[in-house]
């Protein structure tokens, strides 16, 4: 039978099957997926085969189908393995609020980028808009035009007034989405906004630097409606790719991507090369400035070890 992992819990996996009944399974003897080394066989978002024991009692997972796509962190126990977040995500969703608490752009670029580095569909939905005097609003606009113009889309609402949700309910149906953003921006609150059914926990933000805890500490996917379900990540800490070559940094700006091709060199790191497109295109702002600096903080990054030259 073919089923979906929509939560795991240790060594059990609960699979939603096509028929729609819901099964506790165990993974089936010493399996292993090829060409990953990874401290989890299964991940929530697998769509795998299970079949019943001999004794009728309990399930066991005998195939992981081919992923789409899967997010990885590394795993806790500082080896070189790594922790399989979720598989087959349709859409990454970033939240991101102006204010209460602010999300910095270098923030938003490292999640787009490393969405591109996935193949992940990005999207932004921009939060408590209901909480914004006219200089937030302003800069909201501002980053919307931005964005927009890569192109990812942006959807505005609040989660708290319900403003904007119909439009997050069509983007979302049907898909498997990561929903992604800083604590406190109000994930769990756009998730109990689309299905009140399910009250996942919502925190009080701390006054520490306005910057809110994590409330949220494990991932879970919710089913907001039949066969459309949201990954509600405790932040994104730990999402990160950790095979981001310096060379190919460029690759997941789309619009510093497209540009490259006029660079007169072909491995142009758009820094210091003459000729460059990219560096001609900013001076003309036809690039903007804050994308180009969230380009080179990742490409700085490459010293310490997260990604490599
Ligand atoms: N004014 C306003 N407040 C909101 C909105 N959405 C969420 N909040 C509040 O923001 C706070 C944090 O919301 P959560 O939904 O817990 O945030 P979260 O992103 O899930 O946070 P973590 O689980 O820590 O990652 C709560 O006090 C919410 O009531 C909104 O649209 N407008
Ligand atoms: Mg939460
Ligand atoms: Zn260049």
């Amino acid at each position: 039978m073919e089923g979906l992992v929509i939560k795991t819990a240790g060594n059990v996996f609960l699979v939603k099957t096509l028929a729609g009944d819901l099964h506790e399974c165990v993974v089936k003897g010493n399996f292993r997926i090829k060409d990953l080394s990874s401290t989890n066989p299964v991940a929530i978002g697998d769509r795998v085969l299970i079949e019943k024991t001999s004794d009728e009692q309990t399930y066991f997972i005998t195939e992981v189908l081919d992923r789409s796509n899967f997010i990885v962190r590394k795993a806790a126990n500082l080896s070189k393995q790594l922790h399989i977040l979720a598989a087959n995500i349709d859409l990454a969703i970033l939240m991101v609020t102006v204010n209460h608490p602010q999300t910095h752009t270098i923030f938003v670029d490292r999640f787009l980028a490393t969405a591109e580095a996935y193949r992940i569909p990005c999207c932004l939905l921009f939060n408590k808009i209901d909480l914004y005097g006219a200089e937030d609003s302003e800069y909201l606009e501002a980053l919307i035009r931005l964005y927009e113009s890569i192109p990812y889309p942006c959807l505005k609402v609040s989660a708290l007034k319900g403003e904007g949700i119909e439009e997050v309910r069509s983007l979302i149906r049907g898909k498997i989405c990561l929903l992604a953003g800083n604590s406190g921006v109000g994930k769990s609150s756009l998730v109990n906004r689309l299905n009140p059914a399910i009250q996942t926990k919502v925190g009080p933000i701390s006054d520490y630097h306005n910057r809110g805890r994590h409330v949220t500490s494990y991932s879970e996917m919710f089913e907001i409606e039949e066969d459309t379900y949201i990954i509600d990540t405790p932040g994104i800490k730990g999402f990160h790719t950790v095979d981001m070559h310096v060379a190919e940094v460029g690759h997941f700006f789309p619009e510093i991507f497209r540009t490259s091709a006029r660079c007169y060199y072909n491995d142009c790191t758009h820094r210091h090369e003459p000729d460059c497109a990219v560096l001609k295109a900013i001076e003309e702002h036809r690039i903007s400035q804050s994308r180009y600096l969230s380009y080179l903080s990742i490409i700085e990054d490459a010293g310490d070890g997260k990604y490599r030259e």
